[in-house]
């Protein structure tokens, strides 16, 4: 499913006025929006390739219609994405939910789609048809080292699968822990992680990044072994400096401070990425900034000045991903949303007076300082998103564009009305 590049020029032209109004308020009242507007142009997240379908959870899932039925629909529904915003640049595929047939075919049409192949997932959370060993009282840090040998032999295959389609990086998440006290000793739980996660680091790629991602619980519920950022940076620091930890936005303890979190990986040299996505109370996966766009906000606020502390490029340096799951929306809709709300936050962070926040800052002037970070939040600089994507030959309203042309209607003529696709 392609959209004609004439259609998304008509469809621009007919909005440009209304466009170019609010834009040029904009740049009257912002100096060098354009360099702004390069960096959004520049910046390119990674689609999950498990969540072009609809979601569920345990009480249920409730069909779209048109889901993608194979890895080839994923893609060109990425592919879809991208060319509508321009910012959709890579898909992350989870293995063995996406396994290609054939790599050359498959690279070729990510290339026809102007995609790359994002950070590659490992899954020891589930068991496959035909699988030896169960994982159900987990993978690396298995008590039984035939299971831990299993686990460790599929991150191999998984990096495997990336270099031949030219991904530069695993992320491994681990649902292993424990449901009840006195299940699991934590101290060899632990120990045992580590010793695989080496055997797997060690199958690295030179150029290659592991990504260890935390969360605080679920699927166990009483224990996880890679629970939180602390856990994730004891590992990576023992690994060695291909390791980083991943930010998975709902994978918290309510109320924790995530922009702190990030701000101290990314001063300790050992932040590796994120997981966009929202949440009120666990891990909902839902619409990015759609219940926090203030702590969204914040987090690139840490992430523009620590990078820029350590000359890091924003748009290559880090692994932007969003990782969702679609309940009641398009699942493609809601992609354009999350993409829409993480580009407005990096577009806000890079506005705030950091020179300003210094001074309020050194001289304990609080309110001045919320004043400061505010005035950016409070900035609606979605013209200089769309005029991004303009410059960018996308869409100026995509998410209007895909209604206009009936998208999800095409998608079920085509694949039908109960097409499944793999992932959660
Ligand atoms: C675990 C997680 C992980 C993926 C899975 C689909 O909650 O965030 O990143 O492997 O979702
Ligand atoms: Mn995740």
């Amino acid at each position: 499913m392609s959209i004609d590049k004439n259609i998304i020029a008509s469809e621009n032209e007919s909005l440009h006025l209304q466009h170019k109004k609010k834009l040029d308020f904009l740049q009257s009242e912002i100096e060098n929006t354009q360099t702004i507007i390069d960096k959004l142009a520049a910046f390119q997240i990674g689609i999950p390739s498990w969540a072009l379908g609809a979601g569920g959870t345990r009480f249920g899932r409730f069909s779209f219609g048109g889901a993608p039925r194979n890895i080839e629909e994923k893609i060109e529904d990425v592919g879809l994405l991208h060319l509508l915003n321009k910012n959709s640049g890579s898909i992350s595929l989870h293995i063995p939910w996406d396994i290609p047939d054939d790599y050359q075919k498959i690279k070729a049409l990510a290339a026809e789609h102007q995609l790359k192949f994002d950070a590659v997932n490992s899954n020891t959370f589930q068991d496959q048809p035909g699988q030896e060993f169960s994982y159900k009282f987990g993978s690396l840090q298995h008590v039984d080292a035939a299971v831990r040998k299993q686990a460790i032999d599929h991150n191999i295959e998984v990096i495997k699968h990336g270099v031949a389609l030219g991904s530069k990086a695993l992320t491994v998440w681990l649902a292993d822990g424990s449901c009840f006290p006195g299940q699991l000793n934590f101290r060899r739980a632990y120990q045992n992680t580590l010793d695989s996660l080496e055997q797997i680091y060690a199958a690295l790629p030179e150029d290659w990044k592991v990504f260890i991602e935390y969360k605080a619980y679920e699927p166990n519920f009483y224990s996880t072994t890679v629970a939180d950022w602390g856990q994730s940076f004891s590992y990576v620091n023992k690994l060695g400096n291909k390791a980083y930890t991943l930010v998975d936005l709902g994978h918290h303890l309510p109320n924790a401070n995530i922009e702190q979190i990030v701000a101290l990986l990314l001063m300790e040299g050992k932040l590796g990425g994120f997981h966009f996505n929202d949440s009120k109370y666990g891990d909902d996966d839902l619409t990015a900034g759609s219940i926090k766009p203030y702590q969204l906000f914040l987090i690139f606020k840490e992430l523009v000045e620590g990078m820029d502390a350590r000359g890091m490029n924003h748009a290559t340096d880090l692994g932007w991903m969003i990782d969702a799951s679609h309940n009641v929306k398009d699942p493609l809709e809601d992609l354009l949303q999350s993409v829409e709300a993480i580009m407005l936050a990096y577009a806000q962070a890079l506005l705030v007076d950091r020179k300003a926040l210094e001074e309020a800052q050194q001289t304990n002037d609080t309110a001045k300082s919320q004043e400061i970070l505010q005035a950016a939040f409070r900035t609606d600089l979605r013209p200089l998103l769309a005029e991004a994507r303009l410059q960018s030959g996308g869409a100026l309203n995509p998410l209007g564009l895909y209604r206009k042309l009936n998208i999800r209607k095409k998608l079920i003529d085509k694949r039908g009305a109960d097409s499944i696709a793999t992932g959660l």
